[in-house]
Order: structure tokens, then C-alpha cells, then sequence
């Protein structure tokens, strides 16, 4: 339905507290992510690739990376009548800053009164998947209800983080954002159906609802928390099944992929689900392409042979960006991001090494997120000794993932 006018509204200002040291001075979506991409690079991909080009980003926390990565990287012609905006906040309704994502929606309503959509699409900006929006805003459309929210079945013991879905004949009878004890699927006692939190409204259900929620003091101005179960209370909010998205140039994978990066964990594993050798996702779907504006001043990847001594230098089971030099050193199974130098007898396994960074020669990096411009010095060792690295104050995750912070030199 080319000719439905949809806005579309990337919810960017969360803080991503879980995700420190990698959020200490840059908002969540702006995460390096898979090598070149910066996690808000996939829910602009699959908004794009679904044909909406209209568009506005909502930033709060530290959102300066966020701004212009979002500016440089989407830019697009206002001559086309498309935008892809970062819109900082306003702090409209006086000295505070957004309360919660439904309170950053309603302060950015003057673009809806300016654009005047007849649906409004608002997706988060800190998963990884492939969606077609499209599909989602049709079937809203068809059901002829006012709010439809996104539902993927996820592991019971997530409940706690993720919003709760109870839906019946298509309709959600109950909403539970965030819920400590929940039922499980009665077909499937392992899952429960999440909210992916991805939402189409008919614009002026939507307003309506945001324009209550603002008048009201004891709300908490969220989406999950207090629009969605407005709408559920009322009996207007349909579920959309994620299982009936179909994107194309997908393997049927792509039907069971998403991952909530928020914690530090799920990051790592959702980053090496990317090398896995039969990719859990794909990136290499040219028919639904993930986008981002790689550096063109970097030169192309190099590997050295290396010194009489050293090893070749090699990586595998791995992706490399641009600009990298592997230079008689080792990478196995490893993100290797724009700008790396891994120098003679080095080795970098099952870890996330952001752009910039240097492993100096003999050192041993093993199962860590290096984050940019960090430091290895030459014969030094990271995620073999997890006390050690904690002792050097270094986060250490449940898992057993060192996470090395910017510009550190260890
Ligand atoms: P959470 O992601 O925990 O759960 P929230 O912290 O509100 O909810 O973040 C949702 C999105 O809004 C994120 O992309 C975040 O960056 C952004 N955001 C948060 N506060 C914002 C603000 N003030 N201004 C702009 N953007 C803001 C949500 C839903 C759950 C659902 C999960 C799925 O509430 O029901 O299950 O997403 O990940």
C-alpha cells in the first residue's frame, strides 16, 4: 500500500546502563556493532528496505556519536521530500528531559501535526533482526483496530526483561511490561509471546492516547509501560506475529532471529551469531541489505606474512573491516572493526575488537570486547585471567566476556 502516508519513529534514547563500559559516552543505538555498523543501523535498514523514507530518531542520553552517525550516514536530500532526522530532545514541557519514550513521542509531536501521516510506525533501536514493516502496517490496517505491537515467542526466563503478550483471536486481552511472574504459552511451557517493541498506530489513536498519558501524574510516560496497556485495556490493540513476517531474499531463519542486545552478553553472542560459518544472520541477503557509510579513506584489509619468526598472518572464521593490518598475528573467530592492528605472534579469539584498536606483538586476547582505541601492549594478556582482569577493573560478565574500555591501554 504505497500510497498510505506512515511516519516512521526510531525510539534512540535509551540510556543502555547494562551495556557499560560500552555506553559510557555514547547512547546505546551508537554502539559499534558487527565489524562497521553502529546497532541503529539495523532498524534504519529494515525501515528503509520497507520502503518508508520518513523518518525521525529520537535522542536523549549522550546522543552526540549517535547524531552524527544518524546525520552522515542517512543523509538524505530534502529536495526528495524522504528525511531520516535525529531529533534531539526539546525539553518542551519545561526543565526536565523525556520522563519516558511515550513522553519523547509527545514531545516531537509537531512533526506529526507537519506530516500529517496516516499511520505512525515506531520501532526501538537496539535489536538485531530483519523485519519488513510493511507487512506489519498492512496488517494493522486489515485488522482495523487503532494499535497493533509486534510479537515474537521468546525464552520464558527473558520475561522479566520484555513486555508480556496474552492475545487471543488476534486481540491482546493482557499486557505485562517487564513481568517477574508470568504464565507461560499454554502449546509451549518454555516461551512466553514478547513484544518485539515495535508498534503501528493509526495517527489519531495514537494522539489521543499520548495527549491522556500526558495529562496524567501518575504515569510513567513509557510505551510499554503505559500507552500499550491503555490501548489493550480498552480492547483496540492487535498482536502481529513476527512469524508471519516474510522478508525478501530470507531464509526461514531470518523468521526466528531477534536479539535484545541489552546486556553485554547477548551483544557478544549476537555478534558472533554474525561468523558463525553457516551465518544464524545473514548479512549476506543483498535483497534486504543491512546499511551503514563505511570510512572510504580506509584502504582495504591487509594481511602480512609476518616476520621470519611469526606465524602468517591470518584471520578465519571472522569478519575484517577495512583499514585493518594483520600483521603476523592470529584472529580466530573474531569482529574485527575498521582501523585494527594486530601485530607478529599476537593472537585474537571468540572476541568483538572495535575500531582503532592495537594488539601489540605476542599479546593474547581471548573471549574480550576491546572497545575503540584500545591499547594491548606488547606479550600483555586480556579474558585469560578473568580475577586478573577484574583486579584491573575491567567488567567481567556473567559469561566470563572482559570487557576492555575505550582508549584504555592495558
Ligand atoms: P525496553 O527496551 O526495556 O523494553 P525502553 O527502555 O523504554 O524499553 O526502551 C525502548 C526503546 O526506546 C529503546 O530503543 C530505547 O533506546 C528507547 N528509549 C527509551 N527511553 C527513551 C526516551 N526517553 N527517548 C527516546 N527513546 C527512548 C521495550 C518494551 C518491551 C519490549 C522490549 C523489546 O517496553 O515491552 O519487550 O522493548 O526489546
Amino acid at each position: 500500500m504505497a500510497h498510505t502516508h506512515v511516519l516512521a519513529i526510531v525510539l534512540a534514547g535509551g540510556e543502555g546502563k547494562r551495556l557499560m563500559p560500552l555506553t559510557a559516552d555514547r547512547a546505546k543505538p551508537a554502539v559499534p556493532f558487527g565489524g562497521h555498523y553502529r546497532l541503529i543501523d539495523f532498524a534504519l535498514s529494515n525501515i528503509v528496505n520497507s520502503g518508508y523514507m520518513r523518518v525521525v530518531v529520537l535522542t536523549q542520553y549522550k546522543s552526540h556519536s549517535l547524531d552524527r552517525h544518524v546525520t552522515r550516514t542517512w543523509y538524505m536530500s530534502p529536495l526528495t521530500g524522504n528525511f531520516v532526522a535525529p531529533m534531539p530532545a526539546q525539553q518542551r514541557r519545561g526543565p526536565h528531559w523525556y520522563l519516558g519514550s511515550a513522553d519523547a513521542i509527545y514531545q516531537s509531536l509537531n512533526i506529526v501535526d507537519d506530516e500529517r501521516p496516516d499511520y505512525i510506525l515506531i520501532v526501538g533501536a537496539d535489536n538485531i533482526y530483519r523485519m519488513d514493516f510493511s507487512q506489519m502496517v498492512d496488517h494493522h490496517i486489515a485488522s482495523g483496530l487503532p494499535a497493533t505491537v509486534a510479537g515474537i515467542r521468546q525464552p520464558v526466563e527473558l520475561a522479566p526483561a520484555l513486555g508480556v503478550i496474552d492475545a487471543r483471536d488476534g486481540v491482546i486481552r493482557d499486557f505485562l511490561e517487564k513481568p517477574t511472574d508470568v504464565e507461560p504459552l499454554p502449546d509451549d511451557p518454555s516461551k512466553v509471546l514478547a513484544s518485539m517493541g515495535n508498534y503501528v498506530f493509526t495517527t489519531t489513536d495514537l494522539v489521543a492516547a499520548l495527549r491522556t498519558d500526558a495529562a496524567d501524574p501518575a504515569s510513567g510516560h513509557d510505551m510499554g509501560g503505559s500507552i500499550i496497556p491503555s490501548f489493550v485495556a480498552r480492547g483496540e490493540c492487535g498482536v502481529y506475529d513476527f512469524q508471519d513476517n516474510d522478508v525478501p531474499g530470507s531464509t526461514t531463519r531470518d523468521r526466528d532471529y531477534w536479539r535484545d542486545v541489552g546486556t553485554l552478553d547477548a551483544y557478544y553472542e549476537a555478534n558472533m551469531d554474525l561468523i558463525s560459518v553457516h551465518p544464524i544472520f545473514n548479512l549476506y541477503n543483498r535483497e534486504w541489505p543491512t546499511m551503514t557509510m563505511i570510512d572510504g579513506s580506509l584502504p582495504p584489509a591487509k594481511f602480512v606474512y609476518g616476520d621470519e619468526h611469526s606465524r602468517m598472518g591470518h584471520a578465519v572464521d571472522s569478519f575484517v573491516s577495512p583499514g585493518t593490518i594483520i600483521s603476523g598475528g592470529e584472529v580466530y573467530h573474531s569482529i574485527i572493526s575498521p582501523g585494527v592492528y594486530v601485530h607478529s605472534w599476537a593472537q585474537v579469539t571468540d572476541s568483538v575488537v572495535m575500531d582503532g584498536t592495537r594488539v601489540g606483538r605476542h599479546a593474547i586476547v581471548s573471549k574480550a570486547i576491546l572497545d575503540k582505541n584500545v591499547r594491548v601492549e606488547e606479550g600483555a594478556v586480556v579474558g585469560v585471567d578473568l580475577d586478573r582482569d577484574r583486579e584491573r577493573g575491567f567488567t567481567v560478565t556473567d559469561s566470563g566476556i572482559t570487557v576492555v574500555p575505550k582508549g584504555m591501554v592495558v
